[in-house]
């Protein structure tokens, strides 16, 4: 069975059972927070391979608003001179059990800004049941829209007035954000169910550290490239470096 279908099966079995609202518990328990002691590093680096597409200015339909007086540049695909992989997502799959979540508090909570008339950043993790804050810098009317397959979505307008919302998410998933009054802007936030997440830097690197002993599977998703998985083998103390090479996909429907 797929771990969503399990999620899916777990969730409703709960309400069966008079549990619903608690379900956010039954999934961050899929997930074992222990103090190893011991455990080892993996490094990794996302590395793209094929012709170099030029940078792309994204299509402006509304008026002129403060926001985007000037051109937008898409990030869909955003490289660095030696050809690194910005806004890549690197995950351990499926790992149960780790180092515990970073502390998370309302001092420091994960944001999402709409700037310029775009997200900021265009690519996020968000530890599963931790508050997204969703800042509106820009001072004009936005509109935020959740395009979930297994979470609650939703569609909030954010007028000018409104500089913030928070939001949660009961269910480890990708979802891809939208402003439905600019339709050029996307992002998308990936709910982690455990801590082993990062997103890919202008550099093109991520770092996975209190990692467990023992062979895991690493997966890279990206937003233009796909999906790519690799296996390492983690040993105490050591660090174990890892480079995936990724090309574009075929062209296909978008999600
Ligand atoms: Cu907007």
């Amino acid at each position: 069975m797929s771990k969503t279908r399990g999620w899916i099966i777990q969730s409703v079995a709960a309400c069966l059972s008079g549990l619903c609202g608690t379900t956010l518990h039954a999934q961050q328990a899929d997930y074992e927070q222990v103090d190893l002691k011991e455990s080892g590093t993996i490094v990794g680096v996302v590395r793209y391979e094929g012709k170099v597409p030029k940078p792309k200015e994204l299509r402006v339909t509304t008026g002129d608003q403060p926001c985007h007086k000037g051109p937008i540049m898409s990030e869909r695909l955003v490289l660095s001179a030696d050809r690194k992989v910005k806004f890549a997502v690197a995950s351990i799959k499926g790992i149960g059990r780790g180092k515990p979540f970073p502390e998370q508090d309302a001092q420091n909570p994960v944001t999402l800004n709409q700037q310029g008339c775009r997200f900021q950043p265009h690519v996020l993790t968000v530890p599963l049941g931790h508050p997204l804050r969703i800042l509106n810098s820009d001072g004009i009317l936005h509109n935020v829209h959740a395009h979930t397959m297994i979470n609650d979505g939703f569609n909030r307008a954010m007028p000018p007035k409104l500089k913030q919302m928070d939001v949660s998410f009961d269910y480890p998933e990708r979802i891809k954000f939208t402003c439905d009054a600019h339709d050029w802007m996307k992002s998308y936030i990936v709910v982690a169910e455990h801590p082993y997440y990062a997103v890919t830097g202008d550099d093109g690197t991520f770092r996975f550290e209190n990692v467990p002993l023992g062979t895991h599977t690493i997966e890279v998703w990206h937003e233009a490239l796909g999906k790519q998985k690799q296996e390492v083998t983690v040993a105490a103390g050591e660090e174990v470096s890892v480079e995936f090479v990724l090309q574009r996909k075929k062209k296909r429907g978008k999600r």
